[in-house]
């Protein structure tokens, strides 16, 4: 049976557990308890020399990174597919997945990161820095969405990269602008995948 390695507040994990879950896989976790370094354990090293979740093992294979699991997912387990066909398109997804690994998780995972410090620790400029920093990305894709359901045609690898932030983007403080109504009614459709609903379920039980 194929096993994740997770830490189940990782984003990066639950990209992966949404491709397994769009994919109807059976998987079994390894829970790596991040928080007193399980990560960095010698044995956790030898499947993954970066040190982080996730890590997929699928019979003999060890994969790491969540965006190359993903299309490890996909090329192995193609049905339903989640990524386009035509190579512009594979180019536009991965595109995409790149931006929100760069431009979107990091600022996330900052703004959580400082948001859990003593309230007279917070920096309330860095927080509003970060704050704007998602709001700018989420503008960008707002303009891309125009006319569009997803990002690139169908459902796709680059839909579930944003997946894991959009989903706490209140907590985190963040008001998506009403002007946006492409991104609103994006995150209204991804909210209603199975996938979708039986993360935020994990997530709140
Ligand atoms: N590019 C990697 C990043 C993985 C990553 O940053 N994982 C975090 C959890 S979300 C981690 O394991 N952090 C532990 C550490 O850096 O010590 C991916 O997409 O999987």
């Amino acid at each position: 049976m194929i096993k994740l390695y997770d830490f189940p507040q990782s984003p990066n994990c639950q990209k992966v557990k949404l491709v397994l879950a769009e994919k109807d896989l059976s998987y079994e976790t390894v829970f790596v308890d991040l928080m007193n370094n399980a990560q960095r354990s010698a044995d956790f090293l030898r499947l993954n020399p970066y040190g982080k979740v996730p890590v997929l093992i699928d019979e003999d294979e060890v994969i790491y990174d969540s965006t190359i699991i993903n299309e490890y997912l996909d090329d192995e387990y193609p049905h339903p597919p989640l990524m386009p066909t035509g190579s512009d398109e594979r180019a536009r997804a991965r595109l995409f997945e790149d931006f929100a690994d760069n431009s979107f998780m990091p600022q996330a995972n900052v703004l959580a990161t400082e948001l859990s410090k003593a309230a007279d620790q917070i920096d309330q400029e860095r927080i509003q820095r970060y704050r704007s920093d998602l709001v700018r990305v989420l503008e960008f894709l707002d303009r891309h969405l125009e006319g569009k359901e997803y990002l690139v045609q169908e459902f796709s690898l680059a839909d579930v990269a944003f997946v894991p932030r959009l989903l706490v983007l209140a907590p985190l403080g963040v008001t998506v602008p009403e002007s946006l109504t492409n991104v609103m009614a994006w995150i209204e459709r991804l909210g209603q995948r199975p996938s979708v609903q039986k993360l935020q379920h994990e997530l709140t039980a």
